[in-house]
């Protein structure tokens, strides 16, 4: 019997890494006197690596072999992902990034229903309030019982570890729950923790290997936008309610 929807938020909920992830990072660099600058398509490959920090670190090694990296390189990129965390929550505060298709829907009718909701991010906690409360609103921050955000769970996706921990809060099993993710990390991670899992792809995700999920949608749908199916029937009605769920 399915008890709660666990959704990733970066490209699940919202579009968010290429206007808004993105010119974050950018921002913070000039900021701090860098002239490094990721563009659309650097940023495409850079996220290979979930985490702002795990992020950087990875640029750096592999674009600026000449840094030492060092203890106080570590206070360097803790630094420099504070200040991207407050560029982009300011982004986020000026409604420019909405949810994308279907979410406000879906969330709606799990709540209407009494199922559970719950979130498992690799993204900054920070982060997570501020999409959630300059697109749905401060209240609906009390929507989702669980919040798994960030460093709390040392290994980030792919590795199961945050969902791991979602469903230890919820005190749930797996297979009372459902998935929502856009990225093949994403998937490998709630795969890995035994979640059944629905994947909406982004520009950046497309080309991914989703291999495992249970379907591969372009986006949640409308009854008049309707989703385009990639992978896996549905057999529903072009937009993702608890009923196209509950046939999963
Ligand atoms: C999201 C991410 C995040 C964001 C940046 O991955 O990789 O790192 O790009 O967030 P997923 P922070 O959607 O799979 O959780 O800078 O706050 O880490
Ligand atoms: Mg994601």
């Amino acid at each position: 019997m399915l008890q709660a929807l666990i959704f990733d938020v970066d490209g699940t909920l919202a579009d968010t890494e290429r206007d808004g992830h993105r010119p974050a990072f950018n921002q913070a660099f000039k900021e701090a006197g860098l002239d490094w600058y990721w563009d659309v398509a650097l940023y495409g490959e850079l996220l290979a690596v979930t985490g702002g920090k795990e992020r950087i670190n990875y640029y750096v090694a592999s674009y600026h072999p000449e840094l030492k990296i060092d203890v106080n390189f570590a206070v360097t990129v803790a630094m420099l992902h504070r200040d991207k965390t407050r560029i982009y929550t300011e982004l986020l505060s000026s409604g420019r990034i909405p949810l994308r298709t279907g979410v406000k829907r879906l969330l709606l009718e799990a709540r209407a229903t009494g199922l559970r909701l719950a979130i498992a991010t690799t993204t900054t906690p920070e982060n997570v309030t501020a999409l959630l409360k300059y697109t749905l609103g401060e209240d609906s921050l009390d929507w989702f019982e669980v919040i798994a955000a960030g460093d709390i769970v040392p290994a980030k996706k792919p590795a199961p570890d945050i969902y791991f921990w979602a469903l230890e809060k919820l005190q749930l099993k797996p297979a009372e729950c459902i998935a929502f993710e856009d990225s093949e990390n994403g998937l490998k991670s709630s795969l890995g923790a035994g979640l059944k899992t629905v994947v909406t792809i982004n520009d950046y995700t497309a080309n991914h290997d989703f291999t495992g999920a249970a379907t591969v949608l372009s986006d949640l749908g409308e009854l008049e936008a309707p989703y385009r199916v990639l992978h896996g029937d549905l057999n529903g009605e072009g937009f993702v309610s608890l009923a196209t769920l509950a046939k999963l």
